[in-house]
């Protein structure tokens, strides 16, 4: 899972460009021998959904082809070398010169293929990726629950059970990349500090090292402060070596401080380097401790957002200068922190928030997971929900921004409907939710297995059950008082939020972070007094949440939905196909609401 980079042992060769591209809506490629070339190509960008580059993709959701052609340079000889692919959503089967190479199914995770024997050295080689994105039931996130009938989010189409635009495509970078034979496999970076909260702390950097083949020999771990280096030994047996380094004087990373320590790890024959891979590390503490989320010993509060990686033509296709740009507005706001809604993010966007000090809760793509459709459907489910949890937290565990893993958001119990409208629980309903509580466990006791250093939680709906929240380390909770429940009547809504947190509160005794809350917001639009939809209203709501998380110390954070307006299925809901509960325009101009953020949220530092 380690991310591709150059140095003086390993290569990379970044494939972003024009691609050929094929749709496929019979399914006849691979019978034809698409793979081999394209019959009827046409020119698309790589990365980038296929969606929004044409006239005719916006909703197609079926197979198509991408095709390239390269040279492998002559230097890599004798090396392995890989394939690797940050995103296709949803599944993709790559062959490499004709010769079918490997398969993957999950659309927000990378994936690596050994294409060493696969690949010629003298002239040219060709890559053929098929990227499929049908919307299905047994997937995460799951399409429609019942074939062609739609039942999915409010009957919008595409069909779907979430509210995000179901784009397809190569959303990151395909790299090819070499390796020595003997090269390192994996590094896994866990930091401790004695005393974090002293004035000169010492930091404990634990690192875990493996190697290929059985490597049984030596290495070296170099972790660079300043101007001075440490460097320890590490002597492999069977392809793992552990090393500790003491930091004294550790400089603890935190938004406003994200010091990163260069470290460098090599796999050492003499005094030549092998292998070597570098990475950037915090040194950080992240625990729960009562009510408390604790950020290097101290009560750290979460002011931000839930996302998404949505902008008009890339879709949800990386895209740089946003992040970047994204995060100065964070900055600009005082926020510092924000969920990955509702999937795993590109890489990059994880390094950039080590490097500007923002915390990430970071999330597989279980989104409104059904619990309605029969027990097969719900283990395939929750098989590929533990897959793309083995994955995330292989990616992202070196990362100092993530803090906390999220294993789901709005899980639907059943009968969510009747319960939205005030409904109580009925038998039916309490078997469903304690087969969806063991489900969760699951979940966060895999997360635990992984993952010991960061706490792990689901995001829970609105009238959800109370015992989905009690599997979880953290509290989270999207809640919509004075939207989809008491819309308008925001003095009524308040008393009802502020009771539930209470109650929420003397239950289970933990953080609680509001991760979600908000109005959708057509930027322009004003009213006095506040009216839906108008802007004087979002500013509204987001004070009453302001409001009631300041006299409780027990709320730990704030996230609002959304950062910015964000492409979805079309319904009667989504003005032109848009969620407008950002507080930022899709194209990121402020609405009021981002202003009374800035004002809250930068005079508390
Ligand atoms: C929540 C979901 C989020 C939606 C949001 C909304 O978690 O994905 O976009 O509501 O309705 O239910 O705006």
């Amino acid at each position: 899972m380690l991310f591709p980079q150059q140095n003086d042992r390993r290569n990379r060769l970044d494939l972003s460009g024009l691609w050929d591209f094929q749709l496929d809506p019979d399914e006849v490629g691979e019978a034809e021998g698409w793979f081999a070339g394209l019959k009827a190509p046409r020119t698309i960008a790589v990365p980038a959904s296929w969606n929004e580059q044409f006239e005719d993709t916006r909703d197609y959701m079926g197979v198509t082809w991408y095709f390239q052609r390269l040279y492998v340079p002559r230097g890599w000889q004798g090396d392995r070398v890989y394939l690797r692919v940050g995103s296709a959503n949803y599944a993709a089967k790559v062959w490499i010169n004709g010769r079918h190479v490997g398969s993957h199914e999950g659309g927000h995770l990378p994936f690596t293929l050994d294409v060493t024997d696969a690949v010629q050295w003298q002239g040219e080689n060709t890559i053929a990726i098929q990227v499929e994105n049908k919307l299905m039931a047994t997937r995460v996130p799951a399409g429609s629950m019942s074939g062609d009938k739609p039942t999915g989010f409010m009957n919008n189409f595409p069909d779907t059970t979430f509210d995000f635009f179901p784009y397809g495509g190569l959303h990151r970078a395909v790299y090819l990349y070499s390796v020595p034979q003997t090269h390192i496999t994996d590094v896994t970076v866990t930091t401790t500090v004695d005393n974090p909260t002293a004035a000169a702390p010492t930091g404990t950097v634990q690192v875990a090292v493996v190697a290929s083949a059985g490597y049984s020999g030596l290495g070296e771990l170099v972790i660079q402060d300043g101007e001075q280096a440490q460097t320890v030994a590490l002597h492999f047996t069977d392809g793992s070596a552990t090393a500790t380094i003491e930091v004294a004087n550790a400089k603890l990373w935190g938004p406003g401080h994200p010091h990163l320590y260069p470290v460098t790890v090599s796999l050492l024959d003499g005094e030549t380097a092998l292998d070597r891979y570098s990475l950037s590390i915090g040194i950080r503490t992240i625990e729960v401790q009562g009510d408390q989320l604790l950020l290097n010993g101290r009560p750290i509060f979460l002011k931000g957002f839930g996302k998404h990686e949505d902008f008009p033509i890339h879709g949800r296709g990386m895209n740089l200068p946003v992040a970047v740009r994204d995060a100065s507005l964070f900055h600009w706001l005082g926020a510092n922190s924000y969920r990955t809604a509702h999937y795993p993010y590109a890489e990059e966007a994880m390094e950039l928030a080590d490097r500007e000090g923002i915390l990430v809760i970071d999330e597989i793509p279980a989104v409104s997971l059904q619990f309605g459709d029969g027990e097969e459907n719900i283990q395939t489910r929750l098989n590929q929900c533990k897959l793309q949890l083995r994955e995330l937290i292989a990616r992202d565990k070196n990362h100092p921004s993530v803090i906390m893993w999220s294993v789901a958001n709005e899980p639907m119990p059943p009968n969510f409907m009747r319960r939205m409208a005030g409904g109580g629980d009925n038998a039916d309903d309490d078997a469903a939710d304690a087969a969806g509580t063991v489900f969760f466990r699951e979940l966060i006791d895999l997360s635990h297995e992984l993952d010991a250093s960061r706490p792990a939680t689901l995001v829970g709906v609105m009238r959800g059950p109370v015992a989905w929240l009690e599997v979880a380390d953290v509290t989270l909770i999207n809640r919509y008082w004075g939207w989809y429940v008491l819309g308008g009547r925001l003095e009524t809504a308040r008393a009802g939020l502020e009771q539930e947190l209470d109650e929420l509160h003397a239950q289970l005794g933990k953080p609680i972070i509001i991760s979600e809350f908000g109005a959708d917001t057509v930027a322009g639009t004003h009213s006095n007094p506040p009216e839906m939809f108008t802007e004087e209203y979002q500013v509204a709501v987001l004070r009453m949440h302001v409001e009631a998380a300041a006299t409780r110390p027990f709320v730990a954070g704030l996230h609002v939905w959304n950062f910015a307006d964000f492409k979805t299925t079309q319904g009667i809901m989504r003005v032109g196909g848009l969620n407008l509960k950002g507080v930022f325009t899709r194209d990121r101009r402020p609405k009021m609401a981002a202003h009374y953020l800035r004002e809250q949220w930068n005079s508390e530092l």
